[in-house]
């Protein structure tokens, strides 16, 4: 019989060590970890030879994040994060066939996750027979005949699930839904449910477009520019860049976050040490710390003071807007009390900000998780669009929305019809492209995805990169339900906890990864993306493949539809031949994309139809914008409680643990650690270093998490913060953002326990 793996990493065992907090983002000791990452990952010669490829027109996209290029771009057109994401990628150790012979899935669970990550490449399709407790190897052909039989022998197509992960190309994505689709469901979770699905759904309806409507040079020409719930200088360097041009324009950086973030402190370009110039810039303007979930209090304030103070476009909003008065009125019954109370900021700083606000002439708003990972994640975007609509700022230069999404293709994703709930239109025009029949009713979600498993709904849950478990909420619920599962399928670069907590068989399949030279019939092969600002572009790797018995995403899909379909309309093997024909095809199947195989061979790519963006239109019923009205949600928290949000820190992407260090919060040697209020530890008598235990509460349930260690922080009294993933086992399943189905990573409501000092290891609640 198979032992059960552990679902949560156990600690990396170094001690914890605690330094000031650092003022000054990038500068040298960003150069010096990105080659260090390099360098011990790659070697001298690879490193070299893969930076030089980064985000360069004739190279690959960063698989870092989705932030855009500009157009003149230098000959290091990288981070320091995006360097050890593409370290992480293209590091020589690999994960054998001999690997999995030497370690059983239980004992491979039994090391931390930044230890599996460290193992190197994936380098053989592998599977894991039903109770046995090793992986073994397989050919592909032996694999894509066993998922297509467990396929075929289902009842309904929607016992199968699914999932994708944002860095799947566009090319892939749009083949894997077309072959979903035509197995005949819409269970096509992906990451951005848990992700800016809120910002999705908060645009979507106010503004005719779930995405931003800024470009990149509109940063340039903003008079202020807002970053909500964001971290860039650790999860978009490159925005830094941005923001330092604007500010060295003369834009107003205004940052509303509990948390002093680093990154818009001072920033040096590290670039710059290069040219000898060692000025540093100040980026932030007003830091509001915000209490978690304070924001909805805080644009209320802000749209209060804006509509005292003028600098209203009344022209835009009499001709090209709806309710405005229901949301002003709504805004106005709310005293400053209360604002003060929820949001945490002072009457005065409110209303010195909203005067900068009111008086701006452009103004962008930038936000990420800080906002869409709340309850009301949906209803605080549609704040957000109420303020910036209240002075006009979209469809004109240097303003509008800019949702700074995460993974480096999850808009592309979405776009080309990763989309588990897409619109009847949308889903018209794709079965007229590709000549079948797709089902109308909209397919699981994540968090519905985890509800089904746990019901025994899921016969077969495949997924396109990412690492399911340990993404999700709820890490014990979520297992539960991956272990109910006839057959879970990973397509993946490298090894995580998805690969062993698994259905009752699994099977791994190793994939290329974007740093890497995909070859296929008719020769070599580029692949496009979409980054956060809508313009799509080509993606081409050049190091030589991890292993030779590696596939691209393309090839996996067409050949495993190969096996699923007997009687297809797409010729799927010739698609994967050249993918100038699954562009072709593209072509027919979505909005946007004609002359797709000639627009993305110019230089920049293209810029796909934004209508707020290129022609102040709105695509809503009215046409008309539409300003929205919200109650203020309740965060007043018991004396006993606090709320946690989880956050990543510096060395880490997601789930993929680099190390253990979060240089610019000082901290480092444990991720098992919660930043609190000085003033909070003192009045529990508790020091830095305390442990605790952790319990969340939710409509009465209980979870408990332990040993976790204090550290003294600068963050609003009642919240704390922890790393993602280890705290994810304390976010509860249920607890999702309204409308979007988001789990509420956010937003977690806690009570702390003391625990005795020797305590030692996570244990497996
Ligand atoms: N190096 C690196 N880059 C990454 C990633 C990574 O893990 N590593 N992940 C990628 C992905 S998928 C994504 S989605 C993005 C994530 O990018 P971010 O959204 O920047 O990531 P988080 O660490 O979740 O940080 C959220 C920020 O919101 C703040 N916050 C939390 N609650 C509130 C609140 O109630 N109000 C306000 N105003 N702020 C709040 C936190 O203090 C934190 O600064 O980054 C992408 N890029
Ligand atoms: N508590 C809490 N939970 C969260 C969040 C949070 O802030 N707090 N953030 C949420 C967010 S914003 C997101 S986006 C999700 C992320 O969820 P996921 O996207 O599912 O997770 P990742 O950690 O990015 O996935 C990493 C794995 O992807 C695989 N991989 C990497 N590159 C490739 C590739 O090119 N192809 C393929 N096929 N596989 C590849 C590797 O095997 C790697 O181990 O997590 C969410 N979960
Ligand atoms: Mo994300």
């Amino acid at each position: 019989m198979r032992k059960q793996a552990r679902s949560v990493s156990p600690p990396d065992k170094n001690p914890l060590k605690l330094k000031k907090k650092k003022k000054l983002a990038a500068g040298i000791p960003a150069v010096t970890s990105s080659m260090k990452h390099g360098i011990q990952n790659m070697g001298v010669k690879r490193s070299v030879k893969a930076l030089a490829m980064v985000n360069q027109k004739s190279g690959f996209d960063c698989p870092g994040c989705a932030w855009p290029d500009p157009e003149h771009r230098t000959q290091f057109e990288f981070c320091e994060n995006g360097a050890k994401a593409v370290a992480d990628e293209a590091m020589t150790a690999r994960v054998t066939p001999e690997f999995f012979s030497k370690h059983s899935i239980d004992q491979l669970s039994e090391k931390s996750d930044m230890w599996l990550n460290k193992q190197g490449r994936l380098t053989h399709p592998m599977i894991l027979k039903k109770d046995s407790s090793n992986y073994t190897p397989l050919s592909w052909e032996e694999a894509f005949e066993h998922i297509a039989s467990k396929i075929h022998s289902m009842d309904h197509p929607d016992r199968s699930v699914f999932y994708t992960s944002g860095r799947t190309s566009n090319e892939a994505a749009f083949l894997y839904q077309a072959m979903v689709r035509s197995i005949g469901t819409n269970n096509l979770p992906d990451c951005s449910n848990m992700c800016h699905e809120s910002s999705g759904k908060g645009l979507g309806p106010t503004i005719g477009i779930g995405k931003g409507t800024v470009h990149l040079e509109d940063f340039n020409q903003a008079d202020v520019i807002l970053v909500i719930g964001q971290n860039p200088g650790t999860n978009h360097p490159r925005m830094l860049t941005a923001l330092r041009d604007a500010k060295l324009k003369g834009s107003t950086i205004i940052h509303i976050n509990p948390l002093p973030e680093t990154g818009l402190e001072r920033f040096k370009h590290p670039q710059d040490y290069m040219k000898l110039n060692f000025s540093t810039t100040k980026l932030a303007d007003y830091h509001l710390a915000v209490r978690i979930g304070g924001d909805a209090a805080l644009l209320k304030g802000f749209i209060k003071v804006h509509s005292q103070y003028g600098g209203l476009d009344q022209a835009f909003i009499d001709n090209q807007t709806e309710g405005y008065n229901s949301m002003l009125e709504k805004a106005l019954s709310i005293d400053w009390h209360t604002i003060e109370r929820d949001s945490g900021i002072g009457r005065d700083q409110i209303e010195k900000v909203g005067q900068v606000l009111s008086n701006s002439k452009a103004t962008i708003a930038c936000w990420a998780m800080g906002l869409t990972q709340q309850p009301n994640g949906v209803s605080l975007i549609q704040e957000v669009v109420n303020l910036l609509l209240m002075g006009g700022h979209v469809g004109r230069p240097g303003a509008g929305f800019c949702p700074v999404r995460g993974h480096s293709n999850v808009q592309g994703d979405r776009t080309v019809g990763i989309w588990e709930s897409a619109p009847e239109s949308f889903l018209q025009k794709m079965e007229q492209g590709l000549n079948i029949t797709i089902p109308k009713e909209h397919g699981y979600d994540v968090v519905n995805a985890i509800h089904a498993m746990r019901k025994g709904k899921v016969d077969v849950f495949f997924c396109m990169g990412g690492n399911f478990l340990s993404a999700t909420p709820d890490t014990f619920a979520t297992a539960e339900g991956l272990r109910n599962v006839g057959l879970t399928v990973q397509v993946s670069t490298k090894l995580n906890r998805s690969h062993l907590v698994t259905g009752k068989e699994a099977i791994i399949l190793p994939c290329l990864g974007r740093t890497e030279l995909d070859v296929q019939r008719s020769g070599k092969q580029f692949v496009t993306v979409e980054n956060s600002m809508g313009v799509v572009h080509r993606s081409r790797g050049g190091l030589q493949p991890a292993s030779t018995h590696l596939r691209s995403e393309p090839w996996i899909v067409s050949n495993l539809s190969t096996h699923l379909f007997e009687d297809s309309p797409l010729n799927w093997p010739e698609l994967t031949d050249d993918y100038d024909r699954i562009r072709d095809l593209m072509e027919q199947c979505l909005t946007g994309f004609h002359d797709y195989n000639i627009r993305v061979r110019q230089e920049n790519g293209f810029l796909l139809p934004n209508p707020p963006r290129d022609s102040r239109t709105f695509d809503t019923p009215s046409s008309k914008a539409q300003f929205t009205t919200h109650e203020l949600p309740n965060v007043t928290i018991p004396k006993d409680r606090y709320i946690m949000m989880t956050i990543r820190s510096h060395d880490q992407y997601n789930t993929t643990i680099y190390d253990v260090h979060d240089r610019y919060r000082g901290i480092s040697g444990n991720r098992r650690i919660v930043l609190m209020n000085a003033l909070d530890m003192a009045e529990r008598g508790w020091k830095n270093r305390q442990i605790v235990s952790i319990s969340s509460h939710f409509n009465g349930e209980v979870r408990t998490s332990s040993d976790w260690v204090l550290v003294a922080y600068d963050i609003p009294r009642q919240n704390i913060a922890t790393y993602f993933p280890e705290a994810n086992s304390l976010v509860p399943l249920n607890s999702t953002a309204r409308i979007s189905n988001t789990p509420t990573s956010k937003w977690i409501e806690v009570t702390l326990k003391s625990e005795p000092f020797e305590k030692k290891g996570a244990e497996e609640e």
